[in-house]
């Protein structure tokens, strides 16, 4: 019976944000409409994607089309027409993309308040051999919508109203949170829309699993390598921990949040710095785990309470289930 009205009832995406915007009297549908302007973007993507194999075949990446126009390589297609579509959503006015090196200031003709910082096609060197990759974004709101700044962008990332991201694996997920938990939407694609599939996503207290490049152990510190050493060799009687690393950021944040375990990226004497980038990686990953009970640390502290200096800055991440990221939190208080 009940089977039966999910069947015929169906909880879209965009159902779901009217829902729980109900909640604020002055919502006027902004944030709705800015979303499904995303949702159209994670949606050309994911086409895309499932035809990246057939790219050489038909030319649709990287070659000559026969209209003798040069053809774009993937990720720098969806950057396209994610701002595009953020831009013509008319509910925006700060962009900022991995892919573009300055921010972009939209005309004041079509501005909004809203700011959008995003990864259009994370985990790149994945797509020519079908590795799942994804799309990472923030949403923050502007200070005064007449005159917007780089400073409204350099915030910290508890100020963010909502991040999420899309992977483009098995099947197609959006994960979302909007400040009251997260859920998951998984686009059925016959209907063009992403139904709600992983409501009230809550993360294991404590995990199984670790997830980490251990190419880079030879540069790290010695809080990283000796929480890796009691995953291996745990002295506490508990069982060894098993190791899963994609490369892919979404794919090991998504299985992280619905397994448990704990994703690092940590600094090393080569990057002190990490590789993962604050705005649209850190930020809106750590926003999850935490709005899913999880934490994210940076190995001196909150990753949320960061305030960025610049658009690109990178910063070590440690995130995932409370009681894993506990630990690595005592191991680095240990070393100070
Ligand atoms: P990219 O933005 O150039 O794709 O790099 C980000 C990716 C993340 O998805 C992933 O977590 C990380 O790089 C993997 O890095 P590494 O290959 O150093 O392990
Ligand atoms: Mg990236």
């Amino acid at each position: 019976h009940e089977a039966d009205a999910h069947r015929t009832d169906l909880m879209t995406i965009t159902r779901h944000v009217l829902n729980e915007q109900t909640k604020y009297p002055e919502s006027r549908g902004d944030f709705t409409i800015l979303l499904s302007h995303i949702v159209l973007g994670c949606k050309f993507v994911c086409s895309s994607v499932s035809k990246a194999g057939l790219a050489k075949l038909f030319g649709l990446a990287g070659e000559t089309n026969i209209q003798g126009e040069e053809q774009k390589k993937l990720d720098v297609l969806s950057n396209e027409v994610f701002v595009k579509a953020l831009i013509s959503s008319g509910r925006t006015c700060i962009l900022v993309s991995e892919e573009n090196e300055e921010a972009i200031f939209v005309d004041p003709s079509k501005r909004g308040r809203y700011i959008v910082v995003f990864d259009p096609l994370d985990g790149s060197s994945n797509i020519d051999c079908g590795v799942s990759i994804g799309t990472i974004f923030g949403i923050y709101l502007v200070k005064d919508e007449e005159n917007p700044t780089i400073d409204d962008v350099l915030q910290a990332g508890k100020n963010l109203v909502a991040a999420g991201y899309c992977m483009y694996g098995s099947a197609c997920t959006l994960v979302l949170s909007t400040g009251s938990g997260v859920n998951g939407f998984t686009l059925d694609p016959s209907l063009g829309e992403f139904i709600l599939t992983h409501p009230n996503i809550k993360i294991p207290k404590k995990g199984k699993i670790y997830s980490v490049n251990e190419g880079n152990a030879k540069n790290w510190d010695e809080p990283t390598t000796k929480f890796v050493e009691k995953c291996k060799f745990p002295t506490d009687g508990s069982p060894p921990r098993s190791l899963r690393y994609i490369g892919s950021m979404v794919a090991d944040v998504h299985r992280t949040l619905l397994y448990g375990g704990i994703f690092l990226y940590p600094a090393d004497k080569k990057s002190p710095n990490g590789k993962l980038r604050l705005l649209y990686e850190v930020f809106p990953m750590s926003y999850l785990m935490e709005q899913a009970g999880g934490q994210a640390f940076t190995g001196k502290q909150r990753a949320l309470d960061l305030v960025p200096g610049k658009i690109h800055e990178r910063s070590p991440v440690f995130l995932g289930s409370y009681d894993d990221v506990e630990e690595i939190k005592t191991l680095y208080a240990a070393a100070n």
